[in-house]
């Protein structure tokens, strides 16, 4: 493990809270060195200085809104100042705010799709050219379940991780034959600060609890994917299954999800 990850240069979106801090965390520990992007850089700068004192890496971070494009442009600049090539660019950063659409707004809709698809499109940009340079290179998109299954009062959130999905699957085939690999995670909930913006009722955390993954189980897993990179991994895996009945099934599914299966 710890030879694979040896000095690769790992770009993570959204690596001040949740799942991204603690990937970074994780392949830092295997010897890959972490580049940490978001929005909050007091948060960076102590998980980088935690990184660099706990591992003999050196981690970097920027501050960077993904859903401003011109800053998307800069901050990769400055990176391929400090580092030759991007081994791996985790598409992390994202948020959701579950409500019924007819209560939601049209500036919480458009932010998040800046962010969630937006956000992904331009750092993808921004690593492509010298990926197909090299011939060479790994982008993981964070999706979710919700980018597979659609459940109520997640429209907008859903159709996020929809184009998340539907940008990751032509990507993959587009490049495969300059050998750069393309991953999704779909994850299922996650006990992260997500849900402070997603589910402010609680509710959903409520009726959900029971299956919420831990970030430190995301991150092993996620690590494991950056090793050994496929297609997609869907945690947890029987998840996956409501997705597959949902495609072949879907008038009964959409009794079944938007009835007893509704949690939020
Ligand atoms: O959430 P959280 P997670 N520009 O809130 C950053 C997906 N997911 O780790 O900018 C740049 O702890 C934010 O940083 P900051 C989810 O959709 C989750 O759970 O400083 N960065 C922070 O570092 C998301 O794509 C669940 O505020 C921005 C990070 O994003 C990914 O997992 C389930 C930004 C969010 O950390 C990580 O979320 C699922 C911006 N404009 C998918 N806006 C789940 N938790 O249950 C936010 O299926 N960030």
């Amino acid at each position: 493990m710890m030879k694979v990850l040896k000095g690769k240069n790992i770009v993570i979106t959204g690596a001040s809270s949740g799942i991204g801090a603690k990937i970074a965390l994780k392949v830092a520990s295997l010897g890959a060195r972490p580049i940490l992007l978001a929005r909050s850089e007091d948060k960076l700068a102590s998980i980088c200085e935690k990184i660099n004192n706990q591992f003999p890496v050196k981690a970097i971070y920027f501050s960077l809104d993904v859903s401003n494009t011109n800053q998307v442009k800069e901050v990769f600049a400055k990176i391929y100042q400090e580092v030759d090539f991007i081994h791996v660019l985790l598409n992390n950063a994202g948020f959701g705010i579950f409500d019924m659409v007819h209560e939601a707004t049209m500036t919480d809709i458009d932010h998040m799709f800046q962010v969630n698809v937006m956000g992904v499109i331009a750092c993808t940009k921004e690593v492509l050219p010298s990926m197909l340079e090299k011939n060479s290179g790994h982008i993981i998109n964070v999706a979710s379940q919700a980018g597979k299954l659609a459940t109520p009062k997640s429209s907008a959130y859903a159709a996020t991780k929809h184009a998340v999905l539907g940008f990751t699957n032509s990507l993959r085939m587009e490049v495969s034959p300059f050998h750069i690999k393309i991953s999704a995670v779909n994850p299922g909930p996650i006990e992260t600060a997500f849900f402070t913006t997603a589910d402010k009722s609680g509710n959903y955390v409520k009726n959900v609890q029971k299956y919420m993954l831990s970030s430190e189980k995301v991150a092993d897993k996620v690590t494991k994917l950056i090793i050994h990179p496929k297609r997609e991994l869907n945690l947890p895996v029987w998840m996956n299954w409501g997705s597959v009945l949902y495609n072949l099934f879907p008038g009964i599914a959409d009794k079944l999800v938007g009835g007893i299966l509704n949690k939020k």
